[in-house]
């Protein structure tokens, strides 16, 4: 298809459908900033390639708006771009048009940085290649490589909500709680957003005991916490009915032993048996600014939560270090 295409919005995900997409069609750029982060790289790299300010676009020469995550869909420009009969499509669409091995995909309000990484980690068996990105940093367009064996994209409700029909292999929503109120009209709509994570997935992986993320009716599913399988005890993580006590494992605090069996069950979903796990799981350290140790003054421990920021996480932290 050569389709005529307008990227609204130039910073790490418009950059990247710049370079994935100006072989494939016409491009042009718009960008409500007069010098968007990278405008100059562009202009270096393709001085063909045309940029407008978002209130200078001539919508009749497009066919498709490739919108960035941070971008409103409410944006005038973007329901102008429909009214005119305009696509419109995220990056996703176009990662998940072009990616040839199956895609992981991972949503939540929390835990979903930590999750992606270690479910890469647990991936990385074998001969596997993964590619591992989204909200992460590099953009899933980026990772696009043929000898990629799986991918597994962090998502964000930003990603979800503007998503067409998607196909993940495994999916999960981890947990939701409030958070980007400002941008949705309600909780629910949030929440909803999330969920569109699971339309047309293979396999979804859900917490019971957070109804948030329950996936629809008649979706192949493991239910986390609904029964001896893949659960939380007291003193063990239930992998696939083995128990692992929680003491074996780096990470601290029940929000990280939940990351640990959602890491798992996706993991397992994607052929990996829990004997090859378990040395990845257990010796996982989590990611820096995620309720990580930093060092002691005096009898104090200095612990960098700085990745809190929302109230959710913020709970999670009080929980792990509230009773030393
Ligand atoms: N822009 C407009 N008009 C607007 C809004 C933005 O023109 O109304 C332009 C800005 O001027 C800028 C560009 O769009 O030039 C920025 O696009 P963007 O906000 O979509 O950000 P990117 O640089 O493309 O980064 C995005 C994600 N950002 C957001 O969703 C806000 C990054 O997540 C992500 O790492 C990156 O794609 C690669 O996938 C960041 C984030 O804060 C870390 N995410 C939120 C979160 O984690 O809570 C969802
Ligand atoms: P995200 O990518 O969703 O922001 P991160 O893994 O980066 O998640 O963690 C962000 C913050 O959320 C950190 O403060 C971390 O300690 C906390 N956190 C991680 N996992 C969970 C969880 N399952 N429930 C609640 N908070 C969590």
């Amino acid at each position: 298809m050569t389709d005529a295409t307008l990227i609204f919005g130039l910073g790490v995900t418009g950059y990247s459908c710049v370079r994935y997409l100006r072989e494939e069609c016409d491009v042009a750029i718009c960008d409500t900033r007069q010098h968007p982060p990278y405008l100059d790289a562009v202009r270096r790299e393709y001085p063909d390639i045309p940029f407008f300010g978002s209130d200078q676009v001539r919508l009749g020469d497009f066919d498709r708006i490739v919108v960035s995550p941070g971008v409103r869909l409410d944006h005038g420009l973007v329901a102008a771009a429909c009214a005119a009969g305009l696509r419109i499509v995220g990056d996703i669409d176009l990662f998940l048009a072009a990616a040839e091995a199956p895609v992981v995909g991972i949503t939540g309000t929390n835990g979903k940085s930590t999750v992606t990484t270690l479910v890469g980690e647990l991936l990385s068996v074998g001969h596997n290649q993964v590619g591992v990105g989204g909200n992460l940093g590099i953009a899933a367009l980026d990772l696009i490589d043929p000898t990629r064996t799986h991918y597994v994209l962090e998502l964000s409700s930003f990603h979800l909500e503007r998503l067409g029909p998607a196909h993940f292999d495994v999916a999960t929503v981890l947990n939701v709680s409030d958070d980007h109120l400002d941008r949705y009209v309600s909780f629910e709509a949030y929440a909803e957003a999330k969920r569109k994570i699971y339309d047309g997935c293979r396999r979804a992986v859900y917490d019971v005991a957070d109804p948030t993320t329950t996936p629809p009716r008649g979706v192949d599913a493991i239910a986390l916490n609904g029964d001896l399988k893949w659960c939380l005890e007291a003193e063990s993580v239930v992998l696939d009915g083995r128990r692992v006590p929680v003491d074996e494992f780096r990470l601290r605090g029940r929000h990280n032993l939940k990351n640990l069996l959602s890491s798992a069950a996706i993991a397992w979903s994607c052929g990996v048996s829990v004997e090859e796990m378990i040395p990845r799981l257990t010796s996982f350290g989590g990611l820096a600014h995620r309720c990580a140790p930093v060092g002691r003054v005096g009898s104090i421990e200095c612990v960098n939560d700085s990745k809190a920021t929302n109230i959710g996480a913020c709970l999670a932290a009080l929980e792990v270090l509230g009773d030393p």
